[in-house]
């Protein structure tokens, strides 16, 4: 018999493409370019399954292309590059990599938070741009992280890593907003406060954005809400680009109607909104909260299991849509 063919649409770690070349005819994009959509389409001619990033883009239209198609497996948490409900329809499997990531994550997050309230990158741009000629009592004046009240938008497995790290490491009090509020059992060692949305805003003095992407909370924070935050305040995302509102944001930045924001995601990624370069008091990355060898190994790994069990009739172990199981026969 032979055997099932896969795409591995991004260049990946070698170890990750050698383990599917022994169970699939492997197709690899050792260039690492990122295919427009009719390049994917094509490549995925003849595939049973493929191996993604958060970059491709997985719609009806490009599932209605390659009816032969079984198994989608995206190497991030996050899945709003695929079109769940399309996947549904066609009986196609999608998957993704929780977990592995929670408290690399979570690091990067608190990392942001605190560059954002103690002015790191500004402050360092500053020096490196040879300003700093003296000391003064109120040169990059921050505010303190300990102590503050740390909000939560989207109060997840991430969320949670971020609030746990706030509350215990850094005697924060926690408020949240989520679609729905976490048992008492949850709450109760983070002392973590469900809130409203606007009550969220209005008491944060840092706020950690950790909302999935999707139609309800795209622009969760646009002018409007940014207008409910403290003066003193700072925003983090590090949640998906299209949560925040960049031009709203830069806005705000640069009239100081909120202190500083920290992005490590940005909507329409890699491009960035122009405005959010020229404001001094933020700090931007290029989408690699999740970026250490550990962590990126053992997502890709994950992406890898799920492929391997979904084409060989095996349980994947972190499916997205599993009422699609078992997979028909390619
Ligand atoms: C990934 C992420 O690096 O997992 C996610 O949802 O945002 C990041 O960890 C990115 O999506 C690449 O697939």
């Amino acid at each position: 018999m032979s055997r099932p063919a896969v795409l591995v649409a991004r260049k990946v770690f070698a170890e990750t493409t050698d383990r599917l070349a022994r169970h699939f005819e492997v197709e690899r994009n050792d260039d690492d370019r990122i295919f427009t959509k009719a390049e994917l389409s094509a490549k995925l001619r003849g595939k049973a399954g493929c191996f993604v990033t958060g970059s491709e883009r997985i719609d009806a239209e490009l599932l209605d292309a390659n009816p032969q198609l079984r198994a989608v497996c995206n190497m991030a948490v996050g899945y709003n590059n695929i079109d769940v409900d399309a996947c549904n329809a066609r009986g196609v499997l999608a998957t993704n990599t929780p977990d592995v990531l929670t408290e690399t994550t979570a690091d990067f997050g608190f990392a942001l938070m605190m560059s954002a309230a103690r002015r790191m990158a500004e402050s360092e741009h500053y020096l490196r741009r040879g300003e700093w000629t003296r000391w003064a009592y109120d040169m990059f004046i921050g505010s303190d992280v300990h102590g503050a009240t740390l909000g939560i938008l989207g109060m997840g497995r991430i969320g949670q890593a971020i609030a746990r790290r706030g509350a215990l490491g850094f005697g924060m009090q926690v408020i949240y907003h989520n679609r729905s509020r976490l048992p008492p059992e949850q709450e109760a060692p983070l002392g973590a406060r469900y809130v409203g949305k606007d009550e969220l805003l209005r008491e944060a003095d840092h706020l950690v954005l950790v909302v999935p992407y999707s139609a309800a909370s795209h622009h969760a924070i646009a002018a409007a809400e940014l207008a409910l935050m403290k003066p003193s305040a700072t925003l983090t995302n590090v949640a998906r680009g299209g949560v925040v509102d960049d031009a709203a944001l830069a806005a705000a930045l640069r009239e100081r109607r909120i202190a500083a924001a920290a992005l490590d995601v940005f909507e329409g990624e890699p491009q960035v909104h122009p405005d959010l370069l020229t404001v001094p008091n933020i700090v931007l990355t290029p989408h690699i909260a999740s970026a250490t060898v550990a962590t990126r190994r053992a997502m890709a790994d994950l992406a890898a299991d799920n492929l391997i069990a979904a084409l060989t009739g095996a349980a994947p172990p972190t499916p997205i849509n599993p009422q699609v199981l078992p997979l028909r026969p390619s």
